[in-house]
């Protein structure tokens, strides 16, 4: 499981874009993991007509696709995963509902990692770890000491996300982590495509694959 460049969806982001539009030149620009994250409050029937393009797109390119919140939706489409936070369905009972996907939890503390990792999860995303315009709830920025503290304290991928720029890659990377989420510096970009391509080569992909449990080994 390839979660090094991990790029999230957002409207607001895009510019003139569509989403389809968006999730190609991500994809083509090297994002091996390609998130749906919608905040706007949209019927459920837009929601699954999106994520159903964006399923038939990352299937095309074979990259994961996971859902944000909603494990409804992810189910859906037939989503690699769901990735779900403080406010959402608790990792167990979502393993419950939706076996097969791949379950990823929001972490900003070593205690909330370990107990996300007890409950079942299949990756941590942890942060955030700079400042961040994009989410206005995200909470103080964790900085890259949490994430190494939070690597060393776990067995499953971690993935940093909040803030996230082909600048700070380096340091963020120096932390172990698994792979760094991105909404801002790449769908916010004049060309995501060129700036997922810069993120990639920053990433050197080959050292950050995560092997997977064995039930789990459909997914790429
Ligand atoms: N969760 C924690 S920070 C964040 C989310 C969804 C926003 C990340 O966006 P950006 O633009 O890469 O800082
Ligand atoms: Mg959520």
């Amino acid at each position: 499981m390839n979660l090094s460049l991990y790029v999230i969806t957002d409207r607001t982001c895009q510019g003139k874009r569509s989403m389809e539009e968006t999730a190609e030149e991500v994809i083509r620009g090297g994002a091996t993991v390609l998130q749906y994250r919608e905040k706007a409050p949209l019927s459920t029937r837009i929601l699954c007509e999106e994520v159903i393009q964006l399923r038939r797109i990352t299937m095309q390119h074979r990259v994961l696709f996971f859902v944000n919140d909603r494990v409804d939706l992810a189910l859906a489409c037939g989503a690699d995963g769901v990735h779900l936070g403080d406010e959402d369905l608790p990792v167990p009972i979502a393993r419950r509902i939706a076996p097969d996907l791949l379950i990823g939890a929001s972490c900003d503390s070593v205690e909330s990692a370990l107990r996300a990792q007890e409950e079942g999860a299949d990756y941590l995303g942890v942060g955030p770890v700079y400042v961040t315009a994009t989410k206005p709830d995200a909470g103080e920025a964790v900085g890259t000491g949490l994430l190494a503290e939070v690597k060393n304290a776990v067995t499953i991928p971690v993935v940093a996300i909040g803030g996230i720029t082909p600048e700070n890659v380096p340091e963020v990377l120096q932390s172990g982590v698994d792979g760094v989420a991105v909404i801002q510096a790449v769908v916010g970009s004049p060309s995501p495509r060129s700036q997922a391509a810069r993120f990639r080569k920053l990433l050197n992909t080959k050292s950050l694959c995560t092997s997977l449990p064995r039930n789990k080994e459909k997914h790429l």
